[in-house]
């Protein structure tokens, strides 16, 4: 075996191409700098960052272990083997494929699994949480597939169970989906379960924003009831970007061709090393732990933002995430995110079940805890952010120059110190 790893040298970067280091550098500093509540990013560790950026991505793998179309995998196949079995042990299921490059791509090869194109869906419609790719008109799930949309009771801002089961009722879909991007609840697989064989359809699970909180034992999992669970592995979870599938056995053939050859060439090895080295990071006490936090952290944050008039919708979160209605403070998602942004803090604009406003402008923003909660804060740093999101948004400014904005960076550079990203 060798004796040195061979990777990751910044100093030759460097000096070779000053722009693109110094870009590595001010985006490091950028994560370091400011508070980053982005409900679908995290911060790989350096372990993850290793395997990214080692000499597995030189390696062309078509195929399966054991199945190459290219010869010298031998090396590479372990790395797959080793994914395979951690992620299904991890989530206790009875196959994994490790090889989509993205959730999309994950989500392409379910529907290339189960579907032909005009085939009907049955998914959560994307302004009341769901996802693109879940049958919008925009993105090939919707131009290609026959897609019928349920959504959130107007009262309770939770899925509207009802109209689910009378759509599937309705429409029989071949294949009905729950998840999406922007859904602070538990989802209740069982019922959903219970309509798909009412109706014969498969049920898929599309777990991206969640499977780290499923993966730490910390909410219920989607496998014991769904046919497919798709995600990626960047979010809660905190590997690389990147997907993957884990499904029944007797989906196996079906969800291995459809990933390869039918949407993906060659896969990404450096990549799928980095999710092995994640999905054992993941099976530790203190993940267990880290998950946990990440909830705790995510309810106190929503209550204390509705004590300052930003509302959760749903009335809070028993996630990673919240969505906060800003009407009550008349700013609109894309001014509250602005003016965020000059006070050091990222977040996003959000649609809300029922929003009045395009899409671009938003009555909502969306915060999550997977970052700060990796940083090592907790529930006492959660109402101190609340606090400050709070000034931002209702007194601040989009101007980085502006008094308040001056003022809330201040206090998050205060903050971040004393719990730093990537510690030095
Ligand atoms: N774009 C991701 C998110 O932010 O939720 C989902 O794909």
């Amino acid at each position: 075996m060798s004796e040195s790893f061979y990777g990751s040298d910044f100093a030759a970067l460097q000096s070779f191409d000053p722009e693109i280091a110094g870009v590595l550098l001010s985006e490091l500093d950028r994560l370091r700098g400011g508070l980053q509540l982005i409900a679908s990013e995290n911060f790989s560790s350096p372990e993850v960052l290793t395997a990214l950026g080692s000499t597995l991505s030189n390696k062309y793998a078509e195929g399966y272990p054991g199945r190459r179309y290219y010869g010298g995998c031998s090396e590479v196949d372990k790395a797959e083997e080793l994914a395979i079995e951690r992620c299904k042990t991890l989530f206790e299921a009875d196959h994994a494929n490790v090889q989509p490059h993205s959730g999309a791509s994950a989500n392409q090869a379910v529907y290339g699994a189960f579907m032909q194109p005009g085939d009907t869906i049955l998914a959560m419609s994307l302004p009341h949480g769901g996802h693109l790719t879940h049958g919008t008109k925009v993105s090939f799930s919707g131009k290609w597939f026959n897609a019928v949309h349920y959504g959130v009771d107007p009262e309770t801002e939770n899925i509207d169970y009802e109209q689910v089961e009378r759509l599937a009722q309705e429409h029989r879909p071949k294949v009905i989906l729950a998840g999406g991007s922007a859904i602070p609840r538990l989802i209740d697989f069982e019922f959903f379960r219970r309509v798909a064989d009412e109706v014969g359809a498969v049920f898929w699970v599309d777990a991206a924003h969640f499977i780290g909180l499923v993966a730490g034992k910390a909410i219920p999992s989607p496998v014991p009831f769904a046919d497919v669970v798709s995600f990626t592995t960047h979010k809660v979870l905190r590997g690389p970007r990147s997907g993957a599938i884990v499904c029944r056995e007797e989906h196996r053939v079906a969800i291995d061709k459809a990933v390869f050859p039918m949407m993906q060439g060659g896969p990404q090895m450096h990549s799928i090393a980095a999710k092995a080295v994640n999905f054992k990071e993941c099976a530790t006490p203190e993940y267990a732990v880290y998950a946990r936090q990440v909830i705790d952290n995510a309810r106190v944050l929503a209550e204390s933002l509705g004590e300052r008039g930003i509302r959760p919708t749903t009335g809070g979160t028993d996630t990673h995430l919240s969505l906060h209605d800003l009407q009550p403070v008349e700013v609109t998602g894309v001014d509250a995110e602005a003016r965020c942004d000059a006070a050091g803090i990222t977040v996003n604009k959000n649609a809300i079940p029922f929003d009045p406003q395009k899409p671009n402008i938003a009555s909502g923003i969306r915060v999550g805890t997977p970052c700060v909660t990796t940083q090592g804060m907790g529930t006492d740093e959660m109402k101190v952010i609340a606090d400050l999101i709070a000034t931002a948004v209702t007194t601040g400014d989009a101007d980085p120059e502006h008094a308040v904005s001056r003022e809330v960076r201040a206090q998050v550079s205060e903050l971040v110190e004393r719990f730093p990203a990537y510690p030095r």
